[in-house]
């Protein structure tokens, strides 16, 4: 009977043992673990009345009874401890899943800047000629007179020098109305021959409107050499205009007039519209102006030092603010100074 009484109690613990621990292994979620912890381990708990038959048992029985309930309760606490941080590593792996991040995209909302539509053209051309064996020359956009003006064979009563062309600071110094003046210093400071551009912002006291700013961007160029011809102007200039609008373009040269250069030309090219047949961008004539040049006055080359006897060379000016507004047809030139990001963000 004794017998009997220790054989049932240990065969319901171990029915129990089998049946709480199928139950943890079958758990949906942790709130159903606890359930069946309550429920087998719980002090109203399954195994907790199996203490009260313990009074039935010889002192040896209840010894191996008891042995057996604690290694029961055991194991039911480690299956939930397993099955716990088995909930956790989901959990854990749920959430990194969601909160992953690619720490190398751009951030969200912010976009990419871009170089301004003048920029890319200056480095288009700067890129050309320095693959030409030109140098890139830079220079104070505040200059002297002198370096402005008389080194260009300007004259004193030249019109160019007017209050209204020219924005005059105290001490005799202006802002320089183009980039010559870096080209009259390339000359002082290096021996020919040399080939150099001067790209930069210049400035012209004018009443702004849709064409005209009184700052904008241009591009000088000369090259120095013995025996430079208009031969020479015009290959390189054919060079440079096929590069800046990525095709063949057809050009002649018609007598300009530039103190500082002598012939003096200006450099047109068959209208890009139409084709030289006639359209309201080249006023029907088939032509567009596009840079004035011509080969280096005698008198600038003496007065920076270089003997016109032996040398001579040929200069260049062209106006990138214009060749932006050609390039992606903006029809007004404020739009370029103005900041908008509305402007901006379309290059
Ligand atoms: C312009 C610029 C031209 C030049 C600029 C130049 C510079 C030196 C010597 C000789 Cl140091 N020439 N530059 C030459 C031809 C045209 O145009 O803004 N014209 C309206």
């Amino acid at each position: 009977m004794e017998r009997r009484v220790s054989t049932v109690i240990s065969d319901n613990i171990s029915r129990l043992r089998t049946e709480a621990l199928e139950r943890i292994a079958a758990a949906p979620s942790m709130e159903a673990v606890d359930a069946v912890r309550v429920e087998a381990l719980g002090r109203k708990g399954a195994l907790a009345q199996f203490s009260k038959d313990f009074g039935k048992l010889t002192p040896e029985e209840r010894a191996e009874a008891g042995k057996a309930l604690n290694a029961a309760k055991q194991e039911i606490e480690e299956a939930i401890e397993r099955r716990r941080l088995g909930f956790e590593s989901v959990a854990l792996a749920a959430r990194l899943e969601a909160e992953w991040v690619d720490l190398t995209l751009p951030a969200p909302g912010t976009r990419p800047g871009s170089l301004h539509p003048v920029t890319q053209i200056q480095q288009e051309i700067e890129d050309l000629f320095l693959s030409l064996g030109f140098t890139v020359l830079d220079g104070p956009e505040v200059e002297t007179e002198y370096h402005n003006f008389d080194a260009l064979n300007i004259p004193p009563d030249h019109p160019a020098r007017d209050m209204q062309d020219t924005f005059w600071l105290d001490g005799g110094l202006l802002l320089r109305t183009h980039t010559s003046p870096v080209q009259v210093r390339g000359m002082e400071q290096f021996r020919p021959p040399l080939r150099m551009i001067a790209p930069g912002r210049v400035f012209r006291n004018e009443e702004v409107d849709a064409s005209h700013e009184h700052t904008f961007y241009q591009l000088e160029g000369m090259m120095i050499d013995r025996d430079v011809s208009v031969a020479h102007l015009l290959y390189f200039m054919k060079i440079l205009l096929t590069s800046v609008f990525r095709r063949e373009v057809t050009v002649r040269l018609r007598p300009g007039y530039f103190p500082f250069v002598e012939p003096g030309f200006e450099l047109d090219i068959h209208c890009l519209i139409c084709g030289g047949a006639g359209c309201p961008v080249c006023k029907q004539s088939g032509w567009v102006e596009l840079l004035p040049c011509g080969l280096v006055h005698p008198n600038v080359l003496r007065l920076s030092g270089i003997d016109p006897e032996q040398w001579g060379g040929f200069a260049f000016g062209l106006g990138l603010t214009r060749l932006a507004m050609m390039r992606y047809g903006i029809d007004d030139i404020r739009l370029l100074q103005s900041g908008d990001l509305r402007f901006l963000k379309q290059f």
